[in-house]
């Protein structure tokens, strides 16, 4: 049966076909797009699973109940094979609209990725930016879809009675085609099946981690003192909310360690190796502890840099058990991904330091990126030579047999945090109104203290500023002074003295090898 536009000797029925696979295929390319993009955005993005579960939401508990009565256990894969059909029907739709009624076979791609992308940004605790998964594997999807809806108009869309020279023609616009749409269908299903068996498992991780609840410290961090917060708008808040605080590693892909399975071995110069479990680690007497820390590629008012309340063990403890023989003056921590920090080692066996295996941030169990189940916090170090998350190995060893990831990149083999002060507001470049502006911000000297903070504006004399509270040396402290502003543009900077006395240099260094220097300096405009 030759159709209107078929060229004698193709079916219309083949080609009615034919475009519903490149509607299909068009889909499994926006899925295996968007599964590999959800691997570095996040496994939360992931479009199917993200409306499986809305789904799961919207529908009425005696729906619910009626097909875990009729499914029992298998009522998840019964939703996923319902929604797997779904988008193969509505693809082939796609497909055909898209040879027959162009743009509208784009259209429904487009709408379709539209509300899974909805359906990810509203699932709880999701972010804006988990819609990029979607969004460019619908790029994606759109680009094939039109790409192949081309190559098969080309194929089957001819008029004129083949000759032999035609024929020939035929042939590579029908080899043209095939071969695109197999690679497209193979590449898809290749990257989209792998993508998907990393994502389940940091899914299956997140989950763990959502149903967990940490206990209780057996000594808990004191109150922090209420004189610790001043209370002034855009002024960086004394704990740092989990999702405000900055993350730095070196993981593509966020490692999925599960607790269950976590070990924390102490190996290397110790008269007895040591091995942790998670259910070990829970069960001894836990610390809490309010602590900065900050990055040493933070540049000079720079925001990586953060003060959180951490629960865990302290390493010290951990190492005792361990006895680290003579000669040994580095902890060189490994992480599930193999990056690695050295850590002087009389730091960490310190009694006034509070060096911790910590397992709880503000509160709650680590976030996955910052290093659940377990990571290191030692207040006072930045943390590259410290931090470890996702921490399973502690090697005793020394300075001149080994080096942490960076140490041999540029940066310094020691690390303690330099004493510094950012100014929060006003904003450099910004715009305030004469009279009593509050300028403010934070300073920091870790494990050592601030003592006083001045301010100057445009190179006048120093002025004290207002110190708040803090719940120990190890954190960072607000800061006030009211400036009585008056018209024009004016110089604003800061300085901290530390609990040694010592006063921030005005040397401007960068952050490598060892941390930034120099003041704060911001230019506002009076007016
Ligand atoms: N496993 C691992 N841990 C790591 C890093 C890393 O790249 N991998 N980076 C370190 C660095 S350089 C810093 S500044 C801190 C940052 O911790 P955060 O992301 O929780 O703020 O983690 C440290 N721990
Ligand atoms: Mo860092």
């Amino acid at each position: 049966m030759p159709g209107q536009h078929g060229r004698p000797g193709t079916s219309a029925r083949g080609t009615f076909w034919l475009s519903a696979l490149v509607g299909v295929i068009a889909a499994g390319v926006t899925l295996g797009i968007a599964e590999l993009v959800a691997v570095f955005v996040g496994a939360g993005s992931s479009p199917i699973f993200a409306v499986g579960a809305w789904v799961i939401d919207l529908v009425p508990g005696w729906f619910k109940t009626l097909i875990i009565d009729l499914f029992g256990t298998a009522d998840k894969a019964v939703l996923l094979i319902t929604l797997t059909l779904l988008v193969l029907v509505l693809a082939g739709i796609a497909g055909i609209l898209e040879y027959r009624r162009p743009p509208w076979g784009m259209v429904i791609l487009i709408a379709v990725s539209g509300v899974a992308a909805l359906a990810v940004v509203t699932r709880p605790d999701a972010s804006g930016i988990l819609a990029l998964s979607t969004v460019i594997g619908m790029i994606g999807g759109v680009v094939v879809l039109r790409a192949l809806t081309a190559r098969l108009h080309r194929w089957r869309d001819r008029t004129r009675p083949v000759s032999a020279a035609v024929s020939g023609t035929a042939a590579l616009d029908r080899r043209s085609f095939v071969v695109y749409a197999s690679v497209a269908a193979v590449g898809a299903a290749i990257v989209g099946f792998g993508a998907r068996m990393a994502n389940a498992g940091s899914a299956a991780v997140s989950s763990v981690r959502t149903a967990l609840t940490l206990p209780a410290a057996a000594t808990p961090a004191p109150p922090v003192p209420t004189g610790a917060e001043l209370g002034i708008p855009d002024l960086s808040s004394y704990v740092t909310p989990n999702a405000e605080f900055y993350r730095i590693d070196t993981a593509l892909q966020v490692p999925a360690v599960d607790p269950t399975t976590w070990k924390l071995r102490i190996i290397g110069m110790v008269e007895n190796e040591v091995e942790i479990s998670w259910d070990e680690l829970l069960a001894l007497p836990l610390t809490e502890h309010v602590a900065t820390l900050s990055c040493v590629s933070n540049e000079v008012g720079g925001g990586l840099i953060g003060n959180a309340l951490w629960l865990g063990y302290p390493i010290r403890e951990l190492l005792a058990r361990a006895k680290p023989t003579a000669g040994a003056d580095m902890v060189l921590s490994r992480s599930a991904d193999g990056w690695t920090a050295g850590t002087p080692l009389d730091v960490l066996q310190d009694a006034g330091t509070e060096a911790l295996l910590a397992v709880g941030m503000n509160g709650e169990p680590l976030p996955i990126d910052h290093g659940f189940p377990v990571r290191m916090v030692v207040p006072g170090l930045y943390g590259y030579v410290s931090a470890t998350k996702w921490v399973t190995e502690l090697k005793v060893t020394t300075f001149a047999d080994d080096f942490g990831y960076w140490s041999d990149k540029g940066w310094s083999e020691k690390g303690p945090i330099k004493t510094e002060s950012r100014i929060d507001t006003p904003r450099g470049g910004s715009t305030v109104k004469p009279g009593t502006v509050a300028v403010a911000g934070v300073a920091w000297a870790p494990h050592t203290g601030i003592d006083g903070v001045e301010v100057r504006i445009d190179d006048g004399a120093w002025q004290k500023a207002k110190l708040a509270d803090s719940a120990s040396a190890d954190t960072w402290r607000q800061w006030v002074y009211e400036w009585e502003a008056s018209g024009g543009d004016h110089r604003i900077e800061v300085r901290a003295t530390d609990a040694s006395g010592y006063t921030q240099t005005q040397k401007q260094a960068p952050p490598a090898p060892d941390g930034a220097t120099g003041w704060h300096t911001v230019t506002v405009n009076v007016s």
